[in-house]
């Protein structure tokens, strides 16, 4: 797939682009990804923000130079989705981030200043928010998506089945990881993982996720794949902690 941005900053990518996951799906040949700077499509003296009309402190984003920016991003491809990066839009979730990794070109807009000019909305397909506080520009929001779609893309990962036991893969927490050694300040690693009893394992991290996900994210709970068993299990989890419903 393509990922094209349109940015005043392309600098800012290159530290997230030199390692990693992003790196490998480039090095791989899955993902290509392409600067538009705005700047570079403004005519003599390259302005690219102007005064809001209407008065207020802060400037806006000119509309052609982000015109001109798109329109040649979308050059060769009959399907592009162009995404705005902007504290208007539905907050990114996983299966957003799946859905987008599907596609064969992503135009990421990354706007600095108050935002851009209104009229640019006519040509973006979707507005997608990182969270709710306020960044000085959309480049970081653009370097998260692209390194959500870029590890799930062929070649990005060096264990390509490590996604399949990601945090909200089936809507749940991960369950605990432990590694070497055995004993760390006093702590031991729980018996089970040492067992070599896959069944027992299997059964003890789904008990763990579906407790994690009680205790620290309950919201996540009412969207969660859960089976009969599952259910059964939350009721006992809730049961020994003593929560009601
Ligand atoms: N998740 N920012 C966009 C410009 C702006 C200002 C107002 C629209 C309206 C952000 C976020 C974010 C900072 C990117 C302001 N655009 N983007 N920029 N949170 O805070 O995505």
């Amino acid at each position: 797939m393509t990922i094209d941005i349109i940015t005043l900053f392309p600098e800012a990518f290159e530290c997230i682009m030199s390692f990693g996951p992003i790196r490998k799906a480039v090095e791989s040949g899955s993902l290509k990804i392409r600067f538009f700077n705005p700047v570079d499509f403004a005519p003599h003296p390259k302005q690219v923000d102007d005064e809001p009309y209407g008065g207020g402190a802060g400037m806006v984003m000119k509309p052609e130079p982000l015109y001109k920016a798109l329109q040649k991003a979308k050059e060769g491809f009959s399907e592009s989705y162009v995404i705005y990066m902007s504290p208007q839009g539905r907050i990114l979730t996983q299966e957003k981030v799946k859905e987008l990794s599907g596609r064969e070109h992503l135009v990421l807009i990354s706007g600095r200043y108050k935002g851009i000019d209104e009229r640019i909305m006519a040509f973006v397909d979707e507005e997608i928010s990182i969270g709710d506080y306020v960044l000085s520009g959309g480049e970081i929001p653009a370097m998260v998506i692209l390194d959500a779609v870029a590890r799930l893309l062929p070649g990005a990962m060096s264990d390509p089945d490590s996604w399949r036991t990601d945090s909200f893969e089936d809507g749940l927490l991960d369950a605990p990881y432990y590694t070497r050694p055995r004993e760390f300040m006093g702590m031991e690693v729980p018996e089970v993982l040492l067992s070599g009893h896959h069944g027992k394992i299997e059964k003890w991290r789904r008990y763990q996720r579906l407790k994690r996900t009680l205790l620290k994210r309950p919201d996540l709970l009412k969207k969660a794949k859960l089976s009969e068993e599952d259910r059964r299990i939350l009721e006992e989890i809730k049961r020994e902690l003593g929560i009601e419903e």
